[in-house]
């Protein structure tokens, strides 16, 4: 699907233009989304001159104002943990659709909040499909995000799990994604404890920037023991490849897709197609968000391509970041770096590189590197559900 995860970025800039524009209702503020953080000048000035553009400059010297008041709030709350919020009801929301593989013995039940092409929601349709467990998808409208109102949390994915009490939301793909897997291992591990396991701790990132990180989301939850035909080697690995493609590999994806601005073009209008945009959205604003977006992603690309330290032909990172997962695999001799199985880390590279799976960046991608022979390996293991037979054993 694919690298940007549309629209919806920038929240703080909607909450401060809400405060001042009800103008945003129709949506016109609200930007793209991209799947990596952008370096911070690049995100205020994308910020302003979108909100520029609708409504005049004079907002820009405001917002500069609000992220400083927001900043100066932000000091005391530093290493403090968020409290984990349980629903007693549903959120009122109908899904758009309801995804029901018959292998599913689980019992489950679950509501993906996602966008379709977003690469940390591919992630996780992945892994439940490999799985073959059963869930009903809302898709967010990324201009108003309405369908996550409920939830204090604002991005996607968001996998909200009925549990005894009640509904239990979900944040974050990697920490939902390790979360279920625990829960599988183990079931007698309730959805709702573990989420205890995984705290929201306040801390500052690289750039100064406040923010509530999950710091284990990488560590599954096991109790005495090591799950089956697994050594403490392989979570490690499996461990340290989920990381890598959450830090370095999926930061390579942008700038590839948005390498030029006619490469942008198509990406957006391939985003446009899958997203159903021309369904969603009135014609001017479907016309806007592909000419502001690929637009805009262009020249942001640019700027995630030194931040990540991407090399002058960003296709020749994604290669040798390709190469790099690839040899660790023919090391280890098996057709997955997780075995004759896929593990984790197998089905996060699949996940995030199935959302460009329409882009230029991708088609390149089979033709420069060995990696289609993997990929289709775990396509059909995902396809073909292969993981629920390991969970009924
Ligand atoms: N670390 C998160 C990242 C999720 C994320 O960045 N989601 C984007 C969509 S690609 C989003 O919802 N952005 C909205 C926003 O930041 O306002 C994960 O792995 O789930
Ligand atoms: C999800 O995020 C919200 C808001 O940041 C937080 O209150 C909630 O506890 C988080 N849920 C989990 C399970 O971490
Ligand atoms: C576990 O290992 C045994 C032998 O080492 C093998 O026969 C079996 O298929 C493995 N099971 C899984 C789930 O991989």
């Amino acid at each position: 699907m694919a690298a940007v995860c549309k629209l919806g970025r920038f929240t703080e800039g909607v909450k401060f233009f809400n405060k001042f524009y009800i103008a945003s209702q129709n949506g016109a503020s609200r930007s793209l989304c991209t799947i990596v953080q952008q370096p911070q000048r690049t995100r205020s000035l994308l910020k302003l001159g979108l909100i520029g553009a609708a409504t005049g400059i004079a907002v820009g010297a405001g917002y500069a104002y609000y992220r400083i008041s927001e900043d100066r709030k932000n000091i005391g709350l530093e290493g403090t943990q968020l409290e984990t919020v349980l629903l007693k009801y549903k959120p009122p929301v109908a899904p758009s659709r309801k995804i029901a593989y018959p292998v599913d013995s689980t019992g489950l039940k679950l509501t993906l909040f996602q966008y379709q092409t977003c690469p940390f929601c591919c992630k996780v349709r992945v892994f439940l499909d490999y799985y073959g467990i059963s869930y009903d998808i809302v898709e967010v409208d990324p201009v108003l995000r309405k369908e996550i109102g409920w939830s204090s949390y604002k991005k996607v994915p968001i996998l909200l799990t009925k549990v005894e009490e009640g509904y239990q939301p979900l944040n974050d793909s990697t920490m939902i994604v390790s979360l279920l897997a625990s829960h599988l291992y183990d079931t007698s591990y309730k959805i709702e404890e573990l989420a205890n396991y995984y705290p929201n701790i306040a801390i500052r990132d690289e750039d100064g920037k406040f923010k509530y990180e999950m710091i284990n989301k990488y560590f599954l939850m096991f109790n005495k023991q090591l799950p089956k035909n697994k050594s403490m080697n392989d979570i490690i690995e499996e461990r340290k490849w989920r990381k890598w493609v959450d830090e370095v590999f999926v930061h390579t994806l942008s700038p590839n897709v948005y390498r030029t601005l006619d490469e942008s073009y198509r990406t957006f209008n391939w985003f446009s197609e899958v997203g159903r945009w021309k369904e969603y959205f009135p014609t001017w604003e479907q016309l806007l968000i592909v000419n502001v977006g690929a637009t805009a992603m262009w020249l942001i690309g640019k700027k995630l391509k030194k931040k990540h330290r991407l090399k002058e032909d960003v296709r020749q990172s994604l290669y040798d970041e390709a190469n790099y997962w690839l040899r660790a695999i023919k090391v280890r001799g098996t057709t997955f770096m997780g075995g004759n199985q896929p593990d984790l880390s197998d089905l996060a590279v699949y996940g995030v590189l199935k959302s460009i799976e329409g882009c230029d960046a991708f088609r390149d991608l089979l033709v420069h590197t060995k990696i289609d022979v993997w990929y289709n390996a775990v396509k059909e293991q995902v396809d073909t559900h292969s993981g629920s037979s390991i969970l009924s054993r």
